[in-house]
C-alpha cells in the first residue's frame, strides 16, 4: 500500500526525476501518464520563453478574432493554444482535446492514446499587455471509449472525482508549474538557465482559514444576497480583499497564504464566468488535495458532470473553513 509520505520527495528534485520517482510506487504504471506530464511542461517551457519575450516579438494584444466565449483572443491565447495543442498531439498519449481556444473538440488522431486533456492555455490573457502574472491551467483523465477507437464526447464528460491528474503553469515573477495526481500538491519553479523544473515546494498545504478574500467588487450589487453577506462579513472583520483578475495568480497565493476566491453569479455571467472543464474541476482537485475545498454555492465543484464544453460554474474556492461558511450562507438560501 502506498503510503502519502512515500510521495515526498527533497527540495532540489527535478521535475523529471520526481516523475519517474512516483511511477515506481505504482508497479502497474505504464508511463504514459508521466510522459503527458512531461509533455505539458515541455509546451509550458516554450509558452513561457514566448509571454517573455511578448512585448519585443510584437505578439501583445489582440488577435483580431473572438473565442467561442465571445473574448476577444490575445495573440498569445493562439500561440499558446497552438504550443499545448501541438505538444499534446506529437507526445502520442492523448487521444482528444477540449480548449477554451477551442469550438470543438480535437480528436488528435491518437487512438491508442488512453487520456483526454481539457486545457486553458492562457488565462488571464487581458493582463498579458500590463504585465500581469498568467496562467495555463490543465485537467487530465482516461478515455472511457476503448483504446484504439476516435475519441468521443462522452470520454470528458466525467465527474471531476475521475481525474487523474490536474493542475497548472504560473507565469509570474517565476515561472511555476504546480500539479496533483491524486497524491497531494506539488510545485516547481522553473530555472531558465537550466532548463529544468525544480521542485521548491513540496507537498503543498492550503492554511484552514485566513483573512483575505478575491472578488471583483466591482459586481457586488449583482450577487445574490447571501453573497454580499459573507463580503461585508470579510469588510467588518478587516479581512484584506486581494484580486489580480488573473484565476491562476489568485488561486495560487490563497493556496500559499490562504484565503478564498469567489466568481459568484452576476449579471453578465448568470451562470457564473469560470469554466467547469478547464478551470473549475482542475483548481478544485488541487484544492483538495491540499486540504481546500471548491463549491457551486451548492455543490462540491468535483460532484459536477459537465452537460456541454465550455459551460460555466459560480466558483467559491479556497481554505476549507472559508468555503465551508459561504455554503452555509447560500444553503440556507435553498433551504429558505
Ligand atoms: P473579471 C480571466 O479572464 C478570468 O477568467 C480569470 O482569470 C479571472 O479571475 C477572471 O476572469 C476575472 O474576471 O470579470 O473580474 O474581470
Amino acid at each position: 500500500m502506498t503510503r502519502h509520505e512515500d510521495f515526498v520527495l527533497p527540495v532540489g528534485t527535478a521535475l523529471d526525476r520526481f516523475i519517474s520517482r512516483h511511477q515506481e510506487q505504482f508497479p502497474y504504471a505504464t508511463g504514459e501518464l508521466s510522459q503527458l506530464l512531461r509533455d505539458i511542461a515541455l509546451a509550458g517551457k516554450i509558452v513561457n520563453r514566448e509571454i517573455n519575450r511578448a512585448g519585443l516579438l510584437n505578439i501583445t494584444g489582440n488577435f483580431g478574432n473572438q473565442n467561442i466565449q465571445g473574448e476577444e483572443q490575445q495573440k498569445l491565447d493562439v500561440i499558446a493554444n497552438v504550443r499545448f495543442i501541438r505538444a499534446l498531439r506529437n507526445g502520442g498519449e492523448v487521444c482528444g482535446i477540449i480548449s477554451e481556444e477551442e469550438d470543438e473538440l480535437i480528436d488528435t488522431g491518437n487512438m491508442e492514446g488512453k487520456y483526454v486533456v481539457a486545457i486553458d492555455p492562457l488565462d488571464g490573457s487581458s493582463n498579458i499587455d500590463v504585465n500581469v502574472s498568467i496562467g495555463t491551467i490543465f485537467s487530465i483523465y482516461r478515455r472511457t471509449s476503448p483504446v484504439g477507437t476516435p475519441v468521443t464526447w462522452q470520454d470528458f464528460q466525467q465527474y471531476g472525482t475521475k481525474q487523474v491528474a490536474s493542475g497548472y503553469l504560473l507565469y509570474g515573477s517565476s515561472t511555476m508549474l504546480v500539479y496533483t495526481t491524486g497524491h497531494g500538491v506539488n510545485g516547481f519553479t522553473y530555472e531558465p538557465s537550466l532548463g529544468e523544473f525544480i521542485l521548491s515546494h513540496a507537498d503543498m498545504k492550503m492554511p484552514k482559514d485566513a483573512k483575505s478574500y478575491s472578488v471583483n467588487e466591482g459586481n457586488y450589487y449583482d450577487f445574490p444576497e447571501e453573497v454580499r453577506e459573507y463580503l461585508d462579513n470579510c469588510k467588518k472583520n478587516r479581512f484584506s480583499a486581494r484580486y489580480i483578475g488573473s484565476l491562476v495568480a489568485d488561486f495560487h497565493r490563497n493556496l500559499l497564504k490562504g484565503g478564498i476566491y469567489l466568481y459568484p453569479p452576476t449579471q453578465k455571467a448568470p451562470e457564473g464566468k469560470l469554466r467547469l472543464m478547464y478551470e473549475a474541476h482542475a483548481l478544485a482537485f488541487i484544492a483538495e488535495q491540499a486540504g481546500g475545498k471548491a463549491t457551486d454555492g451548492k455543490r462540491r465543484i468535483l460532484d459536477i458532470l459537465p452537460s456541454s464544453l465550455h459551460q460555466r460554474v459560480p466558483l467559491y474556492i479556497g481554505s476549507e473553513n472559508m468555503v465551508i461558511e459561504i455554503m452555509e450562507l447560500l444553503k440556507e438560501k435553498v433551504l429558505v
